[in-house]
C-alpha cells in the first residue's frame, strides 16, 4: 500500500513537471534589448517612400539656396500634387515626404512666423499652399504624408538668436497641426551660419516635445532619432551589418555618432532607432535641368533597393519636382521600370507553399514550428528555447530548383537578435551542404542575392544570436540573372567630366605633382594635393566663361574642399577675387561635381583656387577634376 503511494506520488510528480515544462516552453520568448514602439513597427512596414525636394532651389540650379533669393523665383507653372501621389503609389512607395522649409528657409506654406514664403512669391497670386495641396492629394490617394524641416534657417533675421528655438517651435507647430496625420518628421541636423553670420543652439528638447504633443504617432528621424536615424551617408546604403539599436546618450543631430555607427548601429545599443536610407534618384537633391539626363539607372536603384530594404533599413527615395511642380518624365519613367523590375525579381516565391524543418522548435510546439516561416502571416514565428542560440532550418522545394535570392525576416517586435548565419544548398552528388551566403544581422528584412545554385533543400543556419532566434519568414527566388547585381554597397556612377572649354592648351602650374594633369583630363582619377598649395592653371590664352565646376572625390569621409577662394588673372602674377570664402553646398554627405555660376562673363588666362576648409580634416585635399564654365 505504502509503496502504491509512492509510485502514486512519483508519478504525479512527472506529470506535474512534463506540464511545467511545457507551460514554460511554450510561453512566447521574452522581448530581447530595446524594442519598436507600434508607431516605429507600422513605419518599418512601410519599407518605401518618396522625398520630394522641392523650392527656390529648384529655380536655380542650386542645392543650397542662401536665403537671399527674391522670392518670385518660386513660380511652378503646373504644380500637380496628385501626379507626385499616383507616380508615388504605381512606384510601389507608400508615403511622401516634402521639404517643406529648406534651410534657405523658403517656407512651402504661407507661414505665420516667416516673410519668405509661397505668400511673398507669384505662384498662385500670393494664394498657394504646396503642404495643403499635397497633405490633399496624399489622404484621397492612400499615401502618408511627412514633412522635412530645416532648422538651419539662412533668411529668418532671428536665426542665431535665442528667440530663434521658440520660432521654430512655431513653425513646426503650424505646420504639424494644420495638414492632417504626419506619419514622419524629419529634422535635418545640418547648421550653418544664418543670416548675421551666427550658428544657432538648438534646442532639440524643445522641437521634438511639439512633435510629441501635436503628432504622437509620427516617427522622429534625425541623425540620431528618436523615431529612426540617418545611416550615414547619401549615396543608398545602409550597412551589412545593420543593428537597429543605437546609443544617442550624449549625442544630438549634428553631434552625431561615427557615420560608421551611423551605418551599422550598436550591437547592443540602448534605444531602437532604426535606420532611414535617404539618397536622391538623381546627383542632387533639387531638380535641375542639368542632370535630367542624370537619372539613376535601374540597375543602380536595384542595388541601392537590396542595400537599404534589403539591410534592415526603409528607403526613402527623393524624386525631385521640376519646375513645372511635375515629376519630370525621365524619373517617372525611371520609376516605372524600377517598379517593374522589383515586381519581377519578386513575383514568384519559390518556398511558398513548400516544406520546412527546424533542428530545434520552442518546447516542440507547433506554435513556434518552421511551417510558421512559409504561412505569408506576419505574427506567426519559428522560435528555440531560450537557451538555444545556434539552429538551422531546412526548406524543402521537392523538386531541384535554381535559387539566387532568399528573403528572411526576423520577429522585430520581440527584439533584434541575429548576429550572424549563413545560407547552404543541398548537393546530392556530393551529398553534402554547399555554402551560398555568410552575413550578419538580419533585422526587420533581409535581402541577398547570390550566384544561382540547383537545389532541392535550402538550408538557414543562425550561427550567432543574442537570444533565442525568432523568425517569421523565409522567401526564396530565382531572380531574373540581369538583376544579380552589386553585392557590396553600391557605388554611384562616375560621370566623365568634361569641361565646357576645351582643355587642349590648358596646364597646370601648381602643384608641382606628377599626375596634375588628371584634374583636368576628364576621367575620374582623384589627385591629392597638400592643403597649402593652391592649384593654378594656365589656359594658354584669353578665353571668356561664366563660371567652374569642382569634382570632388565621391566618398563621404573624403577630405574634399568645402569652401573656398576663386581667382582669375592675365599675368599669372596679378589676381582678381572673383569669389571669396564661398562653400561648396553639402559636398561632405554628398560629395558630387559642384557647378559655381559667377554673377557676370569673366575673361581671363589664368585661373586660381584656394582651398580654405575641407570637409573632412587632412593634410591634403582631393580633386577629381576642375573645368570652366560657358
Ligand atoms: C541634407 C541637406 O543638406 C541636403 O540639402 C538634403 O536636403 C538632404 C536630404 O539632407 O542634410
Amino acid at each position: 500500500m505504502k509503496h502504491r503511494n509512492i509510485l502514486c506520488l512519483f508519478f504525479l510528480f512527472a506529470l506535474f513537471s512534463i506540464a511545467n515544462s511545457c507551460i514554460r516552453h511554450t510561453n512566447a520568448p521574452t522581448p530581447y534589448g530595446a524594442l519598436p514602439s507600434p508607431a516605429q513597427l507600422e513605419w518599418q512596414k512601410m519599407e518605401y517612400y518618396m522625398f520630394v525636394h522641392f523650392g527656390p532651389n529648384t529655380f536655380t540650379n542650386k542645392e543650397w539656396g542662401d536665403g537671399t533669393e527674391d522670392p518670385s523665383i518660386f513660380n511652378p507653372s503646373d504644380v500637380d500634387c496628385r501626379q507626385w501621389v499616383e507616380t508615388a503609389k504605381k512606384a510601389g512607395m507608400k508615403g511622401i515626404i516634402i521639404t517643406a522649409k529648406h534651410h534657405d528657409g523658403f517656407c512651402l506654406w504661407p507661414s505665420k512666423y516667416s516673410t519668405h514664403t509661397v505668400r511673398e512669391s507669384l505662384w498662385k497670386d500670393e494664394k498657394g499652399d504646396i503642404l495643403k495641396e499635397l497633405s490633399d492629394a496624399c489622404r484621397e490617394g492612400g499615401l502618408k504624408f511627412g514633412v522635412y524641416l530645416s532648422p538651419w534657417d539662412k533668411n529668418h533675421p532671428a536665426y542665431g538668436t535665442p528667440e530663434y528655438n521658440q520660432v521654430f517651435a512655431n513653425t513646426l507647430t503650424e505646420v504639424l497641426s494644420n495638414y492632417g496625420e504626419v506619419f514622419e518628421q524629419w529634422f535635418d541636423g545640418a547648421n550653418g551660419e544664418g543670416p548675421n553670420g551666427k550658428k544657432q543652439e538648438y534646442d532639440w528638447v524643445l522641437f521634438n516635445s511639439i512633435v510629441f504633443k501635436h503628432q504622437p504617432q509620427a516617427v522622429i528621424f534625425s541623425d540620431v532619432g528618436p523615431g529612426c536615424r540617418w545611416m550615414g551617408n547619401e549615396a543608398g546604403y545602409a550597412g551589412e551589418t545593420n543593428w537597429s539599436r543605437l546609443n544617442i546618450e550624449g549625442f544630438a543631430p549634428g553631434n552625431s555618432p561615427a557615420l560608421d555607427t551611423l551605418n551599422t548601429g550598436n550591437t547592443y545599443g540602448k534605444a531602437w532607432v532604426p535606420a532611414e536610407t535617404d539618397v536622391s534618384i538623381r546627383p542632387g537633391w533639387f531638380y535641375s535641368p542639368n542632370t535630367d539626363d542624370k537619372v539613376k539607372s535601374v540597375e543602380e536603384l536595384l542595388d541601392i533597393y537590396c542595400a537599404s530594404v534589403g539591410r534592415n533599413s526603409n528607403l526613402l527615395l527623393n524624386v525631385p519636382a521640376d519646375r513645372r511642380g511635375r515629376i519630370h518624365p525621365n524619373d517617372s519613367i525611371r520609376l516605372m521600370e524600377f517598379r517593374s523590375a522589383i515586381d519581377r525579381m519578386f513575383n514568384k516565391n519559390l518556398a511558398k507553399g513548400k516544406t520546412a524543418k527546424a533542428s530545434a522548435v520552442r518546447g516542440n510546439a507547433k506554435i513556434y514550428d518552421a511551417a510558421n516561416l512559409l504561412d505569408g502571416q506576419y505574427d506567426s514565428y519559428w522560435a528555440t528555447d531560450d537557451n538555444v542560440l545556434t539552429a538551422s532550418v531546412e526548406v524543402n522545394l521537392g523538386e531541384k530548383t535554381d535559387i539566387n535570392c532568399i528573403v528572411l525576416q526576423e520577429y522585430i517586435p520581440l527584439g533584434q537578435r541575429v548576429a550572424r548565419f549563413s545560407i547552404e544548398a543541398w548537393n546530392d552528388n556530393a551529398n553534402t551542404w554547399v555554402q551560398l551566403v555568410n552575413a550578419t544581422t538580419i533585422g526587420y528584412k533581409r535581402i541577398l542575392r547570390f550566384k544561382e545554385y540547383k537545389t532541392q533543400k535550402i538550408r538557414v543556419n543562425i550561427l550567432e544570436s543574442l537570444a533565442c532566434p525568432v523568425l517569421n519568414n523565409i522567401e526564396l527566388y530565382n531572380i531574373p540573372l540581369e538583376y544579380i547585381f552589386a553585392t557590396e554597397n553600391p557605388k554611384i556612377e562616375l560621370i566623365k567630366e568634361d569641361s565646357d572649354l576645351s582643355t587642349e592648351k590648358w596646364s597646370v602650374l601648381t602643384p608641382h605633382i606628377a599626375n596634375i594633369g588628371e584634374i583636368i583630363d576628364g576621367t575620374t582619377t582623384t589627385v591629392s594635393i597638400g592643403i597649402t598649395e593652391p592649384v593654378i592653371i594656365d589656359l594658354g590664352e584669353k578665353c571668356n566663361f561664366s563660371g567652374f565646376f569642382y569634382t570632388p572625390e565621391n566618398r563621404v569621409a573624403a577630405p574634399n574642399i568645402s569652401r573656398y577662394n576663386f581667382y582669375v588673372s592675365f599675368d599669372g602674377k596679378n589676381w582678381i577675387t572673383l569669389e571669396n570664402n564661398v562653400m561648396f553646398d553639402n559636398i561632405k554627405n554628398n560629395p558630387i561635381r559642384q557647378n559655381k555660376y559667377f554673377h557676370k562673363k569673366i575673361e581671363a588666362r589664368y585661373i586660381k583656387l584656394l582651398p580654405l576648409e575641407l570637409s573632412n580634416s587632412s593634410e591634403v585635399y582631393n580633386i577629381t577634376e576642375v573645368g570652366l564654365l560657358k
